[in-house]
This record gives structure tokens, C-alpha cells and sequence, in this order.
């Protein structure tokens, strides 16, 4: 469930510059966002997406993403290195932890904002991956 990407890293002089190649998406990027300014501790997501995929990254700090297939698979990532991608696909239930101040997430997204994407009750969700499976 949890697919894990390693991002190139290139020293250069008084710098190191992380790259990410458009071949290793498994989906045209159309939108990007970050989400920042959110304290340690808080947990956010608590919803599943029924088509879109994301890349998730955490340039600075460290987040933990959790997640959840509806079929008895949970799985827990620490994102704490630039280094770090983490693809998360449809139909997976995510939660994502803020471990440490002025953590940035990072996300690249296959389609734009569509709110009836999202699935935001866990008993539903359990249904609708259920039914991915049949
Ligand atoms: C995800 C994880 C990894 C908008 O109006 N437009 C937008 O483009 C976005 C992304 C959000 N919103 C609204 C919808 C909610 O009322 O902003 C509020 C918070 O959004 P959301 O619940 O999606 O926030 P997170 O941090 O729980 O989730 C975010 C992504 O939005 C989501 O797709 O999978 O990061």
C-alpha cells in the first residue's frame, strides 16, 4: 500500500537541491498546494479521496501519515527528509501528524479541488473500499 519515493539529491556549492522527475509520476501533476502554520501534535486529514493521487513530500520538519486501506491494512510513514516522497493513491483513508514546528507538506495532486471527491465518514469509506474490491 505504501510506496515510498527517493527524490535525487545534488550537492552543490552551499547547497543541496532535491529533484523529483516528472517520469517517476504515475499521473500528470495538476495542481500543487502546500499546507503549513500548524502546530505540533495536530492530526489532520481523517478522509479518503475516490480518484485523486497525490505525491506527498515534507521539505521541512517531519509529519507521520498514516495510511488506512478499509480492508484491515494501516500503515504509518515518517516523512522527515526532503529525500522522501510518499505516493498515496485512491480509496485510502489519511491522516497526517505534525511532528515537529513549521513542518511543510507538500503535496502534488492528479486533478483540481473537487469536494465531492472526498469521502469524510469512515463507515462510508469502509463501504466504498469494500466495494473497490468486489
Ligand atoms: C489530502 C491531504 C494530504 C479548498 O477549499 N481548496 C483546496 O484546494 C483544498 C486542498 C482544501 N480546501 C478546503 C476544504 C476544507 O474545508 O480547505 C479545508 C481543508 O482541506 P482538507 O480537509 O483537504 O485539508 P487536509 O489538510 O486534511 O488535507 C490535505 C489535502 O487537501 C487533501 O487532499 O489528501 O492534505
Amino acid at each position: 500500500m505504501e510506496k515510498l519515493l527517493q527524490l535525487q539529491k545534488i550537492t552543490s556549492e552551499e547547497a543541496r537541491i532535491f529533484v523529483f522527475e516528472g517520469e517517476k509520476f504515475d499521473f500528470d501533476v495538476k495542481r500543487i498546494y502546500f499546507t503549513r502554520d500548524v502546530p505540533v501534535g495536530q492530526i489532520r486529514g481523517h478522509h479518503a479521496h475516490k480518484t485523486l493521487q497525490q505525491v506527498l513530500l515534507c521539505p521541512h520538519g517531519a509529519i507521520r501519515v498514516t495510511l488506512d486501506d478499509g480492508l484491515g491494512n494501516k500503515e504509518s510513514a515518517i516523512l522527515d527528509t526532503p529525500e522522501k516522497g510518499l505516493y498515496v493513491g485512491p480509496a485510502l483513508w489519511r491522516t497526517m501528524e505534525w511532528l515537529k514546528p513549521e513542518s511543510l507538506l507538500l503535496v502534488f495532486a492528479s486533478q483540481n479541488y473537487i469536494a465531492e471527491d472526498y469521502i469524510r465518514d469512515y463507515d462510508l469509506f469502509l463501504g466504498f473500499a469494500r466495494n473497490q474490491f468486489k
